[in-house]
């Protein structure tokens, strides 16, 4: 179905496409009709999406592996994309994660620089070659996957808040940057969500990954997607800036409720 105010096809472009918000968001896309490109490290794993999406909604699906850590192979995917769609009309930047969650004075260097390094320089580093697109079609929309952690610091969160406080101000200094091309911006800030996040920052240990969502009822990735595909289906003199959503038992990234601690009738 194309888009219900230009009648057209758009193309989406969605960074950490191999799992959880950034796979939910390519299907939503794609369900509707839409070209989209999806990215990741996992090349077997895009393959496999690619494939799905195709048969099962009859899109283009563009996949393009690569590190967004690595400027080098940024440019050179973005490069092949340009050789194969002739715009962009969404970035939906995702690809992140966290690694750890411990104080301060004993945090891990390593977990410290992949945080920063994917979720504020990767970030960057994909913006910069598709912003560019985005002025000459003056026209566009980036929507950024915040974070609640960027809201709000928690106990033991504080690099992978501060990457996420970054992302809320980029977003914010995208917008006022971005604003005569009629470009959009959007950050969508989740709470605590049920995808592969937890098994990343805690290096495979799946019994704590899955601690962290017992009894709480979390958000699920494909609320996620239907909640970006809503900021990028409204009008086009309409741009939601800022969007924060948890989970009915969870305030804020500081403080939740377990599902049987609620008041029921
Ligand atoms: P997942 O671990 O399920 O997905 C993360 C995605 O990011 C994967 O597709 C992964 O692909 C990609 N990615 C990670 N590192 C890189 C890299 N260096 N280069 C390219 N792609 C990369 O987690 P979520 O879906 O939960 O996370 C998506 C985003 O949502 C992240 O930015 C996260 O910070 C944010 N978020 C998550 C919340 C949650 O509770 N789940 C809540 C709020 C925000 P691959 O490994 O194949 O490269
Ligand atoms: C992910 C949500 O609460 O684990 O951004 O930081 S949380």
């Amino acid at each position: 179905m194309p888009d219900k105010f230009t009648n057209m096809a758009k193309t989406v472009l969605v960074t950490g496409a191999t799992s959880g918000f950034g796979k939910a968001i390519a299907e939503r896309f794609a369900k509707e009709g839409h070209t989209v490109c999806i990215t990741g490290r996992r090349a077997e794993r895009l393959a496999e999406l690619q494939q799905q999406l195709e048969q099962q909604y009859g899109v283009k699906v563009i996949s393009l592996p690569f590190d967004v850590r690595d400027n080098a192979q940024v440019e050179r995917a973005i490069a092949e994309l340009k050789n194969q769609t002739d715009r962009i009309d969404i970035l939906v930047n995702n690809a992140g994660l966290a690694a750890g969650l411990s104080t301060i004075d004993e945090g891990n260097l390593d977990d410290w620089e992949t945080m920063i390094d994917t979720n504020v320089k990767g970030l960057l580093y994909v913006t910069r070659q598709i912003a560019p697109l985005m002025r000459e079609q003056a026209g566009g929309h980036i929507i950024n996957i915040g974070s609640t952690a960027g809201k709000l610091v928690y106990k033991n969160g504080n690099v992978y808040c501060a990457t996420k406080y970054a992302v809320d101000a980029l977003t914010q200094a995208m917008r006022i940057d971005l604003l005569p091309y009629g470009i959009k911006v959007t950050a969508v800030n989740p709470g605590m969500a049920e995808t592969e996040f937890s098994l990343v920052r805690f290096k495979g240990d799946e019994e704590r990954a899955a601690n962290m969502y017992a009894g709480v009822n979390a958000l699920q990735a494909a609320d996620i997607a239907d909640i970006v595909w809503y900021c990028a289906s409204q009008p086009p003199h309409v741009c939601i800036n800022d969007l924060t959503v948890t989970c009915l038992t969870q305030a804020n990234g500081f403080y939740s409720i377990k599902e049987a601690d609620r008041v029921k009738k």
